[in-house]
């Protein structure tokens, strides 16, 4: 277990005299903690650790295996079980779905996997093809991992659309939520994407119905309109319904599964082909680095061990990611569901309950607005809130005005750098209103320019820290009793409601539900 690691009582005796970074926090400090790969450079001189922390942190990878773990995951190994008990017990291959440039030294699961996802990347091409021209808009249908992750990455990627290629997105059962999407759209030249991993879950299903229905009122085909990304051989595998049928599989969880179709179909749609092709290429090249760079020079490993430090020996209970970037505004939400779904557990893969912290409370928005908002809390709250960082040398549009010697990326920047070395040297001060005590911990992922590529470099540093943070913790990362709890749920409530009309909203369905 990993409170048994012998690094970890290092790291415990450790954290009880933590550095204090007023004291140490140097331009050279700055320069020397900083580790680059994949177009990114990730800046840790404002975390509290030290050489001999940092040494101890990577000890606990190696005795952990993460790296041996890392590997078995990208070769297919089945590592999705908790050993002894009803559980599910599959391959985690979500990056096989990029690995369509060079996979002749993987293993058989591997290969067999990405030769799938390229099958589907082909259909895909072909497809895109031949409706160009004849839609303006596409409307994915989808909840969760099928709605969130494809959402962050579109919105991340506007300056990129095609022109005349718009996409919206419709997750809520809310009827409101598919009204507002639906009102304003010309239907007769709107595509619809109904991407469903199970092909059971009941927000989808019933706005893919209530989407047909407005289709067929208007006196519009759905069948000529309609798209499914599910599972093969799922309830909605019924490709006579659809003018197109693509597939998942298994061995992608939905948290995992943007860069395969659930998120293509749409990506490819918005950004062409290439420009999705683009994303697959930057993820896989940081799922290399993941698996083959050694403890000291790999950004997700070393940005997993960071927070495991925050987490598990200074004891802070959450993370805000705050990219300073407004196109990454949804990205938080994503990175909320990849972190708290996979690694919000409390037992281990051998089913035990873990004597030690999990997954932290993951929240963010984007900089410079939370500056203007919840930073005071950050800055002179009574909990200690780490920090990640994520910025651009370059905007996205590239038009840009200087105004007093600085242009608005600058002035974005200068923000950013600022807040960093503000929150860790804090400001001393004899009045206590303005004393800030400092020592809050941080880091920086700073790339050059948010491109289809970069943002698929950046979509798997997130999914390989927090794949690292759970084979360190020893837990299964990649089911969700949580999440499928909650659709049982819907469903017994729903049947209840169906038959007590009269005491709507709440009422006997309510108070039966207990029954
Ligand atoms: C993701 C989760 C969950 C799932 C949705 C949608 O990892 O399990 O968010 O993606 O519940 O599921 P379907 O794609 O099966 O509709």
């Amino acid at each position: 277990m990993f409170t048994k690691l012998p690094a970890y009582a290092t790291l415990q005796s450790k954290a009880a005299k933590p550095i204090d970074m007023a004291k140490t926090l140097t331009p050279a400090r700055i320069e020397k903690m900083a580790v680059k790969a994949v177009g990114f450079k990730l800046l840790f001189g404002t975390e509290r650790v030290d050489e001999g922390i940092l040494a101890s942190l990577f000890s606990l990878a190696r005795e952990a295996h993460a790296l041996e773990k890392m590997a078995a995951m990208q070769r297919g190994d089945v590592i999705n079980q908790i050993e002894g008990f009803e559980s599910e017990n599959r391959s985690v291959l979500h990056t096989a779905m990029r690995d369509q440039f060079d996979h002749q030294q993987k293993s058989k699961p591997a290969k067999e996997a990405a030769e799938m996802a390229g099958k589907e990347l082909k259909k895909l091409e072909g497809f895109l093809k031949g409706i160009e021209g004849k839609f303006t808009d596409l409307v994915q249908i989808g909840i969760g991992g099928s709605d969130l992750g494809p959402r962050a990455l579109a919105i991340a990627l506007q300056p990129f659309h095609r022109p005349g290629h718009r996409v919206h997105f419709i997750s809520n059962v809310d009827p409101d939520d598919a009204n507002g999407v639906l009102n304003g759209l010309d239907l007769k030249k709107t595509l619809v994407v109904v991407v469903s991993k199970s092909g059971t879950t009941l927000e989808t299903l019933t706005n893919e119905a209530f989407v047909r229905s407005r289709m067929e009122k208007m006196g519009i085909d759905p069948k000529k309109h309609f798209i499914a990304v599910t599972g093969e051989k799922s309830p909605m595998d019924n490709p006579d319904r659809y003018l197109a049928s693509f597939y998942m599989w298994d061995f992608v969880g939905g948290r995992y599964s943007a860069t395969s179709m659930v998120g293509g179909v749409m990506l490819g749609f918005a950004l062409g082909f290439e420009g999705f092709r683009e994303i697959l290429r930057g993820a896989h090249d940081m799922d290399h680095h993941a698996l083959t760079a050694e403890p000291e020079k790999n950004l997700p490993l070393l940005s997993a061990l960071l927070g495991i430090w925050n987490r598990n020996f200074l004891k802070y209970p959450t993370v805000a990611i705050i990219p300073y970037s407004q196109a990454l505004l949804r990205f938080p939400a994503h990175l909320q569901q990849l972190d708290m779904e996979s690694n919000g557990k409390r037992i281990d893969k051998q089913g035990r309950g873990v004597d030690f912290s999990t997954g932290p409370i993951i929240w963010g928005e984007p900089g410079t607005n939370g500056q203007h908002s919840f930073y005071q809390l950050i800055h002179q709250g009574t909990d200690i809130i780490p920090l990640e960082f994520i910025g651009f040398h370059h905007s996205q549009y590239g038009h840009d005005l200087k105004i007093e010697e600085t242009t608005s990326q600058e002035k974005l920047l200068s923000n950013l750098f600022a807040q960093s070395i503000a929150l860790a040297v804090g400001q001393a001060s004899d009045n206590p209103n303005k004393f800030f005590p400092g020592n809050r911990p941080n880091r920086i992922l700073l790339g050059e320019k948010l491109t289809p590529y970069s943002l698929g470099a950046l979509l798997s540093y997130y999914e390989n820290k927090v794949a690292f943070q759970g084979f360190i913790w020893g837990i299964n990362s990649f089911d969700q009793e949580g999440v499928q709890l909650g659709k049982k749920l819907a469903t017994k409530m729903i049947h209840l409601f169906a038959g007590k009309k009269e005491d709507f909203p709440l009422g006997s369905a309510y108070l039966k539900f207990l029954d």
